[in-house]
C-alpha cells in the first residue's frame, strides 16, 4: 500500500481514500456508543475545528488542529469532542503522514457521506499548528441564544443567511449529551442518517419548553422524545431564516446541494491551500453507504 513513512512520500488520492476507508470501516464498531455510530461526533469535531475562523484577522479555522491543546480543548463548546479525537488516534498512527488538521476534516467528510449525505468534495493541505495558534474562547455559537447571535457568529466566518440555515441542517445528525453541553436528546428520529428532517420537524411539530432542571430547551409536543435548542428555534422565528428552512423542508435535493457547497466552504476557511487547487477537489468513493 506504500504506507508512507518515507521522507519524500507525496500522498495521492488513493492514499487519502485508504484513510477514508479506514475511518468508514470503524464508524459503527461500537454498538454502545450513542446511536451506534461515531459519525455525528466526528462531524461536530470537523465543524468546531473550522468554526473558529475570523475573516477580519484570518485566525482560526481548520488549519492547525489547535483543539489538540488544552486552552481550546477545554473551551465549553468543545466538551465531549475528546471522544472524536480519541477515535481518530489509531487512524493517525496507521497513516502518520496525514496531518491532524487534514484528518479531522477528512473524518467529517467521510462521516457525512457514509451517513447517506451528499458528496463532499475535499482537498488536503492543512498543516498542524502550535499551541500559540489556539483561538480565544467564545468564537463558536451559544445554543441559548437566537438569530442576532447566530448572525454575529456566522457573519464573522463569512457566511450569509442562506448558508446559516443550510449549515443548521446538520442537526439532523447526532444528539445532545447532558454531560457535554448540558442539553439532552436528538433532533430527529434518524440521527445517523443525513436528511432534511431537521427542517421538516422544526416546521411541522409543535415545540414546547421541556420541563426539567437542565438548561432551557424545547421538546416536541407529540412524542416528547425530540429536542430543539433555542438557537434552532431561531431558524423559524426569524422571517428571513424561515424562508430558507421552508425551501429545504420541501426539497431534500436542494438541501443536499446547498449543504455540500456550504460545508466545503466551512471546512476550507482559513486554509492556505496550494495555488490552482480550487478546482481540483477529490470526491471519495463511499465505503458502506
Ligand atoms: Fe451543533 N450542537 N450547533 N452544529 N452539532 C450540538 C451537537 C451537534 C450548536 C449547538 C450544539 C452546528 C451549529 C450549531 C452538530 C453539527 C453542527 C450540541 C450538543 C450543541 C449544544 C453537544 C453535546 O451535548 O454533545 C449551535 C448553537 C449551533 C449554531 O448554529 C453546525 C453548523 C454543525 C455542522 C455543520 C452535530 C453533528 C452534533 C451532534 C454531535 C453528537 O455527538 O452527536
Amino acid at each position: 500500500s506504500g504506507s508512507a513513512t518515507t521522507k519524500n512520500f507525496t500522498p495521492k488520492f488513493d492514499d487519502y481514500q485508504a484513510v477514508y476507508n479506514e475511518i468508514a470501516s470503524r464508524l459503527e464498531e461500537n454498538d454502545e456508543y450513542d446511536d451506534g455510530s461515531y459519525g455525528p461526533v466526528l462531524v461536530r469535531l470537523a465543524w468546531h475545528a473550522s468554526g473558529t475562523f475570523d475573516k477580519e484577522t484570518g485566525t482560526g479555522g481548520s488549519n492547525g488542529a489547535t483543539m489538540r491543546f488544552a486552552p481550546e480543548s477545554a473551551h465549553g463548546a468543545n466538551a465531549g469532542l475528546k471522544a472524536a479525537r480519541d477515535f481518530l488516534e489509531p487512524v493517525k498512527a496507521k497513516f502518520p503522514w496525514i496531518t491532524y488538521s487534514d484528518l479531522w476534516i477528512l473524518a467529517g467528510v467521510c462521516s457525512l457521506q457514509e451517513m447517506l449525505g451528499p458528496q463532499i468534495p475535499y482537498r488536503p493541505g492543512r498543516k498542524d499548528g502550535e499551541v500559540a495558534a489556539c483561538t480565544p474562547d467564545g468564537r463558536l455559537p451559544d445554543a441559548s441564544q437566537a438569530q442576532d447571535h447566530l448572525r454575529k457568529i456566522f457573519y464573522r466566518m463569512g457566511f450569509n443567511d442562506q448558508e446559516i440555515v443550510a449549515l443548521s441542517g446538520a442537526h439532523a445528525l447526532g444528539r445532545c449529551h447532558a454531560n457535554r453541553s448540558g442539553y439532552e436528546g436528538p433532533w430527529t428520529f434518524s440521527p445517523t442518517v443525513l436528511t432534511n428532517d431537521y427542517y421538516k420537524l422544526l416546521l411541522d411539530e409543535k415545540w414546547q419548553w421541556k420541563k426539567w432542571e437542565g438548561p432551557k430547551q424545547y421538546e416536541d409536543k407529540t412524542t416528547k422524545s425530540l429536542m430543539m435548542l433555542p438557537a434552532d428555534l431561531a431558524i423559524i422565528q426569524d422571517k428571513k431564516f424561515k424562508a430558507y428552512a421552508e425551501k429545504y423542508a420541501a426539497d431534500n435535493d436542494l438541501f443536499f446541494k446547498d449543504f455540500s457547497a456550504v460545508i466545503v466552504k466551512l471546512f476550507e476557511l482559513g486554509v492556505p491551500f496550494a495555488e490552482g487547487t480550487e478546482n481540483k477537489r477529490w470526491v471519495f468513493k463511499t465505503f458502506n453507504a
